[in-house]
């Protein structure tokens, strides 16, 4: 299907590397092709999925500001830049993309060595730990100018455009695929009625718009191997003005499960309360005192929304015949949403222990 992406002595020579430097796949992410490349130092390199993305140059203007002000921060408390943010590596003219003959956006950052990138969560210490981390994130970036911002993705976490986006692409049926989709179809569609209750808070002004990563799952955290800490923010290609409620709830649709995004077997899929303890506890003990009341509230929304949020994305991705997501067999991006709305349904159910955890920060 895809044909293979490869790094080209060019891409290597444009950042300033031995063209014969050895490069390896690395497979997280869903979204752009990433690299490992060694000469001694260790450097990402990443092709920038221009379907997704069609403003690469935003999303690296986005970055440099952000990396360079986190920096900042990061010096006046202590600590290592080169740890615990980005580091993007300019190329030879000084820009920060390397665009190759076929047009694909290139770049490059150092590589954070002894630090992981987890797929699933470990342990509660672990999540807890991401929690803190994203927490002190997005407290980080409360004084960066967000109207400086570009929106990378126009109306990302906007979860009504989302189910629009979902009937658009059944009532298309490119792939001919609607007629496996129905059961799935109509769990999306007895949701869409509170689907749009942080939008319509936002609207009312009710809930204050802060710089947020908007993508928090725990794969976007570096975990230190030694010491356990969370020490960088990863994958910050959807930095925008966003909603509290957007990080936490990304970070527990896919920390506070007990089974992997793409588990086939359901009755393995479960939402997981004690790890949402653990996630609020470190988020909240980070970003928390920040929050408004309502802004508290409102996480266990987050987390819901979220969760079916990405669960109508994948399905609507699966009608559309794959053309988003990465995949790596037909039914991917449905085994996904079925398992996304497995845990919409438990969140649903088990909503008042997740109020319970809130109440005690309120
Ligand atoms: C994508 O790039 P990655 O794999 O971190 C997606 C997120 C989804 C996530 C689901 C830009 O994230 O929105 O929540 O997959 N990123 C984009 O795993 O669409
Ligand atoms: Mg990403």
């Amino acid at each position: 299907m895809e044909h293979p992406i490869q790094i080209t002595p060019e891409i290597l020579e444009a950042f300033g590397l031995p063209r014969d430097c050895a490069s390896t796949r690395l497979h997280g992410g869903h979204i752009n092709d990433t690299f490992l490349v060694e000469n001694g130092g260790k450097y990402v390199i990443q092709r920038i999925n221009r379907y997704v993305f069609p403003s690469p140059q935003d999303i690296m203007e986005n970055i440099t500001g952000v990396t360079e002000f986190l920096r900042e921060k990061i010096l006046a408390r202590g600590g290592d830049p080169l740890r615990e943010t980005l580091n993007i590596r300019r190329t030879t003219q000084g820009g920060t993309l390397f665009v190759d003959e076929e047009g694909g956006p290139w770049r490059c950052m150092t590589f954070v060595d002894k630090a992981t990138s987890h797929e699933t969560v470990e342990s509660p210490a672990m999540l807890r730990e991401a929690g803190r981390a994203f927490g002190e994130f997005q407290s980080l970036l409360s004084g960066y100018p967000a109207q400086t911002l570009h929106e990378t993705i126009a109306d990302f976490h906007n979860t009504p455009v989302r189910c629009q986006q979902l009937w658009q692409a059944a009532a298309e049926d490119k792939a001919g695929r609607l007629s496996q989709v129905e059961a799935e179809l109509a769990f999306a569609k007895a949701r869409e009625g509170g689907a749009s209750l942080l939008m319509d808070l936002l609207g009312q002004g009710k809930l204050p718009l802060r710089v947020t990563h908007n993508d928090t799952k725990m794969s976007n955290i570096l975990i230190d191997d030694a010491t356990g800490k969370a020490i960088c923010v990863i994958d910050l290609d959807t930095v925008m003005p966003g909603l509290c409620a957007f990080d936490f709830g990304d970070s527990i649709r896919a920390g506070a499960t007990t089974a992997a995004e793409d588990e086939a077997d359901l009755s393995k899929v479960h939402f997981d309360l004690g790890l949402f303890e653990a996630y609020a506890d470190g988020f909240l003990s980070a970003a928390g005192s920040a929050l408004t009341p309502l802004e508290l509230k409102t996480l266990p929304d987050g987390a819901r929304l979220m969760t079916l949020e990405v669960g109508l994305r994948f399905l609507a991705d699966y009608l559309n015949g794959d053309v988003y997501f990465r995949t790596a067999y037909p039914e991917h991006n449905l085994v996904r949403a079925r398992n996304q709305f497995k845990l919409v349904q438990e969140m649903e159910e088990k909503r008042a222990g997740m109020d319970a955890v809130i109440e005690k920060y309120l």
